[in-house]
């Protein structure tokens, strides 16, 4: 469909993609597109298991396990400090190009052959400060659930360390991994909270109620992917209602939920009971490079799957900035650049 308003033609694409954009949940490793893995030089063998396991989340009976392995496989590009270095640049610039206008890029340090867990963050952070793209870059750094206490707190003290080094650029921590695997440690992110980071959890892939009520009781700043919290999705009842009073932005990630088969279609997302009931959230990518998606891709699965108007979508975005984690300054920044994008484009709202 073509929007045509005083003579002006737009294409749902054109528009999703010009529009400014605010992306906060995107997975470093899971976000190295092909050209990426090429530029980084990985062997030709790791390239084709890496397609070959594309594969595997193209065919219709994928589980989420399976996109798991593919992670395994993008993190062999990313193994010395030089290649972060290099891969942290590439995934900040692709995001730039499709004018995502703020970022929080997300990863688990990695000690790696002759890396260490900070020499991993401080790699990711030289990405960052070298870029050249105009677009904010703000750190989250993850837990990884598979991860027993030592190694989780292991990681809390680096990121902690760093996090007093770099307060303008580290601004939070977040709990991803396979969702069937380990769980929230509650003493661990409370420490992290009293040591000033933001918390966002991957909260409810899959159905797991009593997770789910420990995380809304500890209050995240945000939660990841909330699938499973709404009854129809396979929450509890006490568990929405919960959710509904804390009424904590969710990060929803369209296109992995319905590769992963956490979401039957796009159609039947989750994203749904939010905009029903005016709850907080945003679009991201996640992974960009695993699932083939883009940020104006997955702008544009809402668009054509629920019944939203241009000026709905920009409203989304808007609202998003409200749920980063930048400094009040960059929110005002944020704020006007979108407004201005708006009136400059009043002729396609
Ligand atoms: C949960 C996910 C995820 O950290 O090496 N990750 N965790 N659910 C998801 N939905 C599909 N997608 C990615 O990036 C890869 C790591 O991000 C987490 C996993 O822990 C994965 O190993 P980094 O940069």
């Amino acid at each position: 469909m073509i929007f045509t308003l005083l003579g002006t033609k737009m294409s749902e694409d054109i528009f999703c993609r010009s529009l400014p954009k605010i992306e906060l949940h995107a997975h470093l490793n899971g976000s190295l597109s092909e050209k990426t893995l090429r530029k980084l030089g990985c062997l030709d063998e790791s390239i084709l298991e890496y397609h070959k396991l594309l594969n595997i989340i193209n065919k219709t009976d994928r589980t989420l396990d399976e996109c798991f392995e593919l992670f395994k496989i993008a993190q062999t590009a990313t193994s010395s400090k030089n290649s972060v270095y290099l891969a942290t640049q590439s995934v900040i610039e692709e995001f730039a190009q499709d004018n995502v206008i703020y970022l929080e890029l997300r990863t688990t340090p990695r000690a790696e052959n002759d890396m260490t867990k900070q020499e991993y963050i401080e790699s990711v952070l030289k990405g960052i400060k070298d870029s050249k793209s105009d677009i904010i870059v703000k750190l989250i750094l993850s837990i990884d659930r598979r991860h027993d206490k030592v190694c989780s707190e292991d990681s809390l003290d680096v990121i902690v360390k760093m996090r007093e080094e770099y307060p303008g650029i580290i601004k939070g921590i977040d709990l991803s991994g396979n969702p069937y695997v380990g769980g929230f440690d509650e003493c661990l992110f409370s420490k992290a909270r009293e040591h000033g980071l933001r918390t966002t959890i991957h909260c409810a892939e899959i159905p797991n109620d009593n997770e789910v009520q420990q995380i809304l009781n500890f209050h995240p700043e945000r939660i990841g992917h909330a699938t499973s919290i709404h009854p129809d999705f396979g929450g509890s009842k006490e568990n929405w209602q919960l959710y509904c009073k804390a009424k904590i932005p969710a990060e929803f990630c369209l296109t992995s939920n319905v590769v992963c088969g956490t979401s039957k279609c796009y159609a039947e997302h989750h994203i749904q009971q939010w905009m029903k009931n005016d709850l907080p959230f945003s679009i991201n990518t996640d992974d960009k490079g695993v699932f083939c998606t883009s940020l104006s891709k997955e702008y544009e699965h809402v668009l054509n799957n629920f019944d939203l108007s241009k000026a709905d979508l920009w409203n989304i975005t808007y609202n998003a900035i409200d749920h980063c984690f930048a400094s009040t300054e960059e929110i005002i920044l944020l704020k006007k650049k979108m407004a201005e994008w708006k009136e400059t484009h009043a002729q396609y709202f």
